[in-house]
């Protein structure tokens, strides 16, 4: 009986060594044990039935999951909690991931509708080869406004904002670069400005919006504005397009002063445990017709030059979401300021918050 005993306890502990070499096997080359893939994205930034098909066509288990800014991101990632297999940051926090070792290379044998991605956007200087990441949506930071709401005010520069008349009508969103950016281009100063006197007086300019802002809020400013609950807002281009899908009212402004032009991709990091399945996901939202479905429903701009033959004309024709290389070359790209830098963005942005209170 003991002689039983032992061997089965001794097959129990084989199988269980087995299980483990196979699982950390697995891991090695990539294949998550339990065929699953998890995606961190922004808010509102996919086609649910785009997974679905994913799943679908793949058989893995998609699981979701959505940040709304590229810090809170970070600090998730970092604290390594959930191991994701993707996630889409924009280009100056791609840069600090790498500074920072968390993103996996890419291995392009395995994307080839990366041919589909225009040229313009590929080879940028914050990924060179994009050897870690591959663009997704794009965009510029500009003002939402509601025509009928203002009646004959005309709304073209970041410092049109600061009139009185508009007492209580501003929504921002709730981004440190956006708002602190703001601040600095009312000024004329730049967007990647780490001068600490320019920012000081970027925050000082924007305690005095106070009395215009309604609040600040995160994917809600699209329902709120879209329902006219405030006449003005500080906004992501594609967020503004969603908008005016719904309320016909509404226009979109990039401003005089200068604005943002930023890029949102998909990268793996380095816990990613289905590295096979990244792969296949990031080549699938590449495919032109899956990128043109997403487009529509996202409402952002498509990188992916093969998709634009599939949406509507008047969707790619409007220059305020696919605004002329002239002009994007105008605007900024955020750059990574470095740790001590982006502190002081987020110290005086969290400030700002509170002189509001
Ligand atoms: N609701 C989706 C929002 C995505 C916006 N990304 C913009 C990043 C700008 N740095």
């Amino acid at each position: 009986m003991n002689k039983l005993i032992r061997v089965f306890a001794a097959v129990v502990i084989a199988s269980l060594l087995l299980l483990f070499a196979i699982n950390r096997l697995n891991s090695a080359v990539g294949f998550s044990s339990d065929n699953t893939l998890t995606i961190y994205n922004w808010g509102d930034y996919i086609d649910d039935d785009l997974i679905d098909r994913f799943e679908e066509e793949t058989g893995m288990k998609v699981i979701y999951e959505t940040f709304d800014s590229n810090e809170a991101m970070l600090t998730k990632i970092q604290q390594g909690g959930t191991t994701y297999d993707i996630a889409v940051p924009s280009e100056y926090m791609i840069a600090k991931m790498l500074e920072e070792d968390l993103l996996l290379p890419l291995d392009h044998s395995k994307l080839p509708n990366l041919k589909n991605i225009d040229e313009r956007f590929i080879d940028l200087p914050f990924d060179p080869g994009n050897k870690f990441s591959v663009p997704y949506f794009w965009g510029t930071v500009g003002i939402v406004f509601n025509r009928e709401m203002l009646g004959d005010m005309e709304i073209t520069s970041w410092n049109d904002l600061w009139d009185p008349a508009f007492e209580n009508e501003i929504l921002l969103i709730d981004g440190a670069r956006e708002i602190i950016g703001m601040g600095l281009n009312s000024l004329g100063y730049s967007l990647n400005d780490t001068n600490v006197d320019h920012l000081e007086k970027a925050k000082a300019k924007l305690d005095t919006l106070t009395p215009n802002i309604k609040a600040i809020v995160g994917d809600e400013i699209k329902m709120l504005i879209a329902n006219e609950e405030a006449a003005i807002g500080l906004v992501w281009s594609g967020d503004a397009a969603d908008m005016m899908w719904e309320n016909e009212n509404l226009d979109y402004v990039v401003p005089s002063e200068g604005s943002n032009l930023w890029f949102d991709n998909m990268v793996i990091p380095k816990t990613a445990k289905n590295i096979e399945g990244a792969h296949q996901f990031i080549n699938f939202m590449l495919d032109a017709e899956v990128a043109a479905q997403n487009t529509e429903w996202v409402s952002y701009s498509t990188p992916n030059k093969e998709a634009l033959q599939y949406m509507p004309e008047d969707m790619v024709e409007d220059e305020r979401f696919y605004p002329s290389p002239e002009l994007t070359e105008k605007l900024e790209v955020y750059e990574n300021l470095g740790k001590k830098n982006l502190a002081l963005y987020n110290d005086l942005f969290l400030q700002f918050k509170m002189h509001r209170k």
